[in-house]
């Protein structure tokens, strides 16, 4: 018999492993955030604010900035009636009352067009609606349409729970100019006899 001879086996050769590349992940860049300055206060509770409550009411360009409210009558906020903590006290007899009180007051705003937030924060206490030069930038518990001497608010709040709910009015920047800006507000009771109503506000802008 011829010799067993074994077949040939080819050594096993390992398949080739390519290395492995991690992914290349790019760095992670935060977004560019410019700085933002402080709030400014620019009206503080406690301000003093000229004010008109009396039957007659103002001429209808009360809101406007060329109106002249310097024959009305001064106060420092919260200005109103029928609440403690009141700083300046308007009230009148039943008989005699109005259910609209007219406020205005002027602030100085430098270099308005670096203003990238202006924000008011007041009490509707009955009803209030805000403008600011001339433009009306928001109203609460006073329902849609045109505002009168004679306009009630829809709605009835005691000072305790307007104070604890406190309107924001964020202001479209660009009605604001550099210089004298004009904040005016009308305050609107529910009813004639209503035992209170107040106004307060403060203001803050960003740059
Ligand atoms: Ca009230």
């Amino acid at each position: 018999m011829p010799p067993v001879v074994p077949p040939v086996v080819p050594p096993v050769v390992p398949p080739v492993v390519p290395p492995v590349v991690p992914p290349v992940v790019p760095p992670v860049v935060p977004p560019v955030v410019p700085p933002v300055d402080p709030p400014e206060t620019v009206v503080s509770a406690g301000d003093q604010w000229s004010y008109l409550y009396n039957p007659a009411g103002p001429a209808a360009d009360w809101s406007g900035t060329a109106f002249d409210s310097s024959s009305w009558s001064t106060g420092a906020t919260p200005i109103g009636f029928g609440a403690t903590g009141m700083a300046t006290d308007i009230n009148v007899p039943v008989a005699n009352r109005t259910p609209v009180a007219y406020f205005k007051k002027t602030v100085n705003i430098t270099d308005a067009p670096s203003v990238m937030g202006f924000t008011l924060t007041t009490v509707a206490d009955d009803g209030v609606v805000v403008y600011v030069n001339g433009t009306e930038v928001g109203r609460t518990r006073v329902s849609a349409g045109p505002i009168t001497n004679a306009t009630y608010a829809n709605a009835a709040v005691n000072t305790t729970a307007a104070n604890a709910a406190p309107i924001v009015i964020n202001v479209p920047v660009d009605l604001l100019v550099s210089g004298a800006n004009s904040i005016s507000v009308s305050t609107h009771l529910n009813y004639k006899s209503t035992p209170n109503i107040s106004f307060t506000m403060s203001a803050s802008l960003i740059r």
